[in-house]
């Protein structure tokens, strides 16, 4: 990707997150390039589609597009859950450089109070996809989920180069598939009783697609589904919500995993609804569809149902909130009739971080500079492609996790003191294999790696006990020198310093999966 000693020197010189300005070629451009449609799933295994292996949930369209287009086999989200890897995605940073990294901060946001108040926003000075893609003429639009700035912050989508937002911001809102309402640009929308919210945000794309047919476009298109309503799961034991169980309503499943196939082929049907669409509209050869996943399947903690069952993180060890590989590969196709060569299957590494520079690319712009992606044009149109030296993730739910992919070398780090593990991808994709104790060469590189690709995050502390953190009943932190103390919550009694480990999350650590 870059010289390893270059990041060292940043990560001394930078402590916050990094911010990127764009470059003044990039305005005011007239709109070149095919439409963008990214299409986000929220939760969906590498294992779930019919044309990444399974077998007992059909998938036809999004097979056929797979058909129609290049299927990668080894591209990773930039993060196990949400918001972080929905940041990278749009903002070309990979997680130890990018402003958000995790669904809740580990200090509080100042300014902000109530669930407000871990939830990071994304700064002007965060340049996203949409601000490059606006500033090359196209229009952009948002529709689903968000998860990047509450109402009336710097992080709402129209703040952020989306024209045109339908949905929701926060994403514990984005749990509940029936809501009362939803944001309309920064308007809240009252919705009838008993809208399932994934079938307006098609309704909604279907609209914004028509709308916009006669000029360039970019829709980022991020469905909830397949992820669990978890307040109703704990509270049910089933929080896969859906209206229809049909076309499983007569498996002999348990009803959880009937929903979840069922969420998937409504989906499924829905993507087919907007390849029809561009079809019918003549701008099929003009428009690149992209598919892909935030994280790998969730656990049973979140709505019931067993990842196991139809075996959604495919071959891998690990789930959503892991860094093994079924927690971060997942799917992604590329669909551009007349370009990308239909059919083909491609083995290229590469991350969510490279769709920012890889969407400029298409839309005949720059990338702001200094972000971690590369372009994978050449990779969609099966041309020579540059690969990045290494990937590189971390995590800091239960405490602050990294892991690094160097060639066929995958390594982990589960905690700040923990050794590195180091598996061998070519020779174990299950990661069952520790040899960090033979390698210690490759130990040296990745640690290093490590090292070099984070800088720290004043929110996302690699070692809060020594930031002074302390945790206030009900889980909210201080730092105990008044920085970053949020006014509209009255200090009590502070609770035992931590030491590394943090239980206050409403999203809950998941159990880990057990390679067989
Ligand atoms: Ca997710």
């Amino acid at each position: 990707m870059r010289n390893i000693l270059l990041p060292v020197l940043g990560s001394i010189l930078c402590l916050s997150a990094r911010a990127v300005s764009l470059p003044r070629e990039s305005t005011n451009v007239a709109g070149r390039g095919p439409n963008i449609i990214m299409i986000l799933a929220d939760d969906l295994g590498y294992g779930d589609l019919g044309c990444y292996g399974q077998k007992m949930i059909k998938t036809p369209n999004l097979d056929r597009m797979a058909r129609e287009g290049v299927r990668f086999t080894n591209f990773y989200a930039a993060s196990p859950v949400c918001a972080p890897s929905r940041c990278s995605l749009i903002t070309g940073l990979h997680q130890g450089h990018a402003y958000i990294r995790g669904n809740a901060t580990l200090v509080p946001v100042p300014g902000q109070s109530g669930q407000a108040a871990r939830r990071l926003p994304l700064r002007p000075q965060d340049v996203t996809v949409a601000e490059v893609l606006k500033a090359a003429g196209y229009a952009t639009g948002l529709i689903g989920k968000w998860g990047l700035g509450e109402p009336e912050t710097s992080g709402v989508p129209n703040r952020k180069g989306f024209d045109h937002f339908f949905g929701y911001l926060n994403q514990n809102h984005a749990h509940n598939y029936y809501p009362d309402y939803l944001w309309r640009n920064q308007e809240r929308v009252t919705l009838e009783k008993g809208t399932y919210s994934h079938d307006l945000f098609t309704r909604e794309a279907l609209e914004f697609v028509r709308r916009n047919r006669e000029r360039r476009f970019f829709l980022y298109l991020a469905y909830t589904i397949p992820h669990a309503n978890n307040e109703l799961g704990r509270s049910t034991g089933n929080g896969m919500e859906v209206p229809d169980d049909a076309p499983y309503s007569t498996e002999p499943w348990r009803q959880q995993e009937k929903n979840y196939a069922a969420m998937l082929a409504r989906m499924d049907g829905d993507v087919g609804r907007i390849l029809a669409l561009l079809k019918e509209l003549d701008i099929d050869n003009s428009t690149v569809v992209f598919f892909s996943s935030d994280n790998g399947p969730q656990g049973a903690d979140e709505g019931g149902f067993n990842p196991d069952f139809f075996a959604s993180h495919g071959v891998f060890r690990g789930i959503k909130r892991d860094l093994y590989e079924g927690g971060m590969r997942v799917p992604m196709m590329a669909r551009w009739p007349g370009k990308i060569p239909a059919g083909r299957v491609s083995h290229q590494v590469w991350a969510a971080w490279d769709f920012m520079p890889t969407a400029a690319a298409l839309a005949g712009t720059r990338p702001p500079p200094g972000i971690d992606g590369i372009s994978m044009l050449p990779a969609l149109l099966a041309h020579r492609q540059k690969a990045s030296e290494y990937l590189y993730w971390e995590f800091h739910e239960g405490g602050f996790a990294q892991a690094v992919l160097l060639g066929r070398w995958k390594a982990i780090r589960p905690g700040a003191n923990k050794p590195v593990e180091l598996y061998d991808l070519q020779t174990d994709i299950r990661e069952t294999r520790d040899l960090a104790a033979r390698h210690a060469e490759i130990l040296r590189r990745v640690e290093a790696i490590m090292k070099a690709a984070h800088t720290e995050s004043e929110f996302w502390p690699t070692h809060p006990e020594r930031a002074s953190v302390e945790t206030m009943p009900g889980g909210v932190f201080f730092l105990k020198n008044g920085q970053g103390r949020n006014p509209a919550v009255r200090p009590h009694r502070a609770q035992p310093r931590l030491r590394g480990h943090f239980h206050c999350f409403s999203e809950s650590r998941a159990p880990s999966w057990k390679t067989p």
